[in-house]
């Protein structure tokens, strides 16, 4: 019987799937993304080689790993081109191995056009802090039912008809009420139908290949992008991305039944960051050198991979990941990132909130129901040993054991993955 593990970020996202995925890779066959967009930033360590990745699926740099591309991405082909040509700059191949939803809604330049100029227009306390890459106004297009999808590339006269409709709306849209400039339509027909041919040999049922795949005994892999904090129903609305990036969506965005998600594997950092705006009640002042959130700012080296911004961050979010586990179904936890908080002569984890007089368990719904809660925290001791590329529990300190021991009781789920270092090599399995 396969089985199949989805890799979820149970943060604000950046908690270090890309390497866990990468990791497990060992143990399956497929590894698939099934929501986001180029927004997703995955960095790869693999020997003395680091890459980038947005949207090709982490397993890429094994050998003999096919990848999917599931119906619940939307998708930037002229992107997803320039990423291919980068791996096989690096002497991988690609495009035998990447398997395309004919389903993905596409990110064409008005997207991001729209993306960008949405943002400009909003004042500072109300800006999202999106990437900037037309991710929000391409999943608008899906759930509108205009959408161009990856089908529509190989109809040319149609993917033109769609585009002139959808260009006569955005364009009025960016001109009239956005004071922006307008997309050249002739361009982005020209660009995306040159790039569509490029793409043709890799479109594929998705849907078809995962439930065969399944059939046959093969272990896949669900790469989730983003974070459930940043989940569109459950996460800081209105900060948060237009996907679902909850572990459940690995179903839907990929084409498969629920039944065959076998284990969730929720990836979560010793600690906690957010980029771009919203709420974050356990957030540190990351500037003044010397302080706990300097620590995590500087030796974590926090910044995005996709944009360079320098990401929020904070204490470790119990309530936070209370609401997170709920909404996925987290089997297992895996921590990652311990040995940034080497050093430290003391730990804080926040295990509640207090708000308008009342204790809170579990993180609220919604940034306006979030805002105003004061994190409650508990103190720990700190380590001074490295816990940098530990192979094994028993050779971590134990002051570090206890924090994670005490992660474990207040979560109530079981850490069965600590990541002690970005190689491969520096990974502990606990069960
Ligand atoms: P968008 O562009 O519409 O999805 O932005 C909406 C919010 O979602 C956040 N978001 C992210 N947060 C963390 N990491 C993300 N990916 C990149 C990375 C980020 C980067 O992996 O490093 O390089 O800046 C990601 N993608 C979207 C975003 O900050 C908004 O708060
Ligand atoms: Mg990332």
């Amino acid at each position: 019987m396969a089985k199949n593990v989805v890799v979820v970020g149970t943060q604000w996202g950046d908690e270090g799937k890309g390497k866990i995925v990468d990791w497990l890779t060992d143990r399956a066959s497929g590894v698939v993304r099934f929501q986001g967009g180029h927004n997703a930033g995955h960095t790869l360590v693999v020997g003395d080689k680091v890459y980038k990745l947005n949207l090709v699926p982490s397993g890429i740099a094994r050998a003999g790993i096919t990848c999917y591309i599931g119906n619940g991405v939307v998708l930037d082909i002229h992107h997803l081109l320039s990423e291919i040509a980068q791996l096989e700059a690096g002497g991988i191949e690609v495009r035998s191995r990447l398997k395309i939803s004919p389903g993905c809604p596409l990110v064409l330049p008005y997207h991001i056009a729209l993306d960008r100029a949405r943002e400009a227009a909003k004042s500072a306390d109300k800006k999202i802090g999106t990437t900037g890459k037309g991710i929000g106004p391409t999943f608008e297009d899906k759930v509108a039912r205009r959408a161009l999808r990856v089908y529509d590339l190989f109809h040319p006269e149609r993917f033109a008809e769609k585009l002139k409709e959808n260009l006569e709306y955005y364009n009025f849209v960016l001109t009239h009420y956005l004071h922006a400039e307008a997309v050249d339509g002739e361009a982005v027909l020209k660009q995306t139908l040159l790039d569509a041919e490029q793409i043709r040999p890799m479109v594929t049922d998705v849907s078809a290949a995962l439930n065969a795949a399944y059939k046959a005994g093969h272990n896949m892999l669900f790469e989730g992008a983003q974070g459930s904090l940043l989940d569109i129903d459950h996460g800081t609305y209105p900060f948060v991305t237009s996907s679902n990036c909850v572990a459940g969506q690995a179903a839907a965005g990929a084409g498969i039944g629920p039944g065959m998600l076998n284990y969730i594997l929720g990836i979560t950092k010793a600690y906690c960051t957010r980029v771009g705006g919203g709420p974050f009640p356990s957030e540190l002042d990351i500037d003044t050198e010397g302080t706990p959130g300097w620590q995590m700012s500087t030796k974590g080296m926090e910044f995005g991979t996709v944009t360079g911004r320098k990401r929020r961050c904070g204490w470790f979010d119990v309530p936070a990941l209370r609401r997170s586990a709920q909404i996925n179904g987290v089997t297992g936890l895996c921590i990652t990132k311990l040995d940034v908080l080497d050093g430290l002569t003391e730990l804080k984890i926040c295990t509640g909130y207090r708000k308008d007089g009342k204790m809170l368990a579990m993180l609220p719904i919604g940034s306006d129901e979030v805002a105003g809660c004061e994190p409650i925290f508990e103190t720990l001791p700190g380590w001074s040993e490295s816990t940098f590329g530990a192979t094994s529990y028993a050779a971590l300190p134990k002051a570090a054991q206890a924090y994670l021991a005490r992660i474990e009781t207040l979560c109530d789920i079981p850490i069965d993955i600590i990541s002690t270092g970005p190689e491969r090599s520096e990974t502990i399995l606990r069960r």
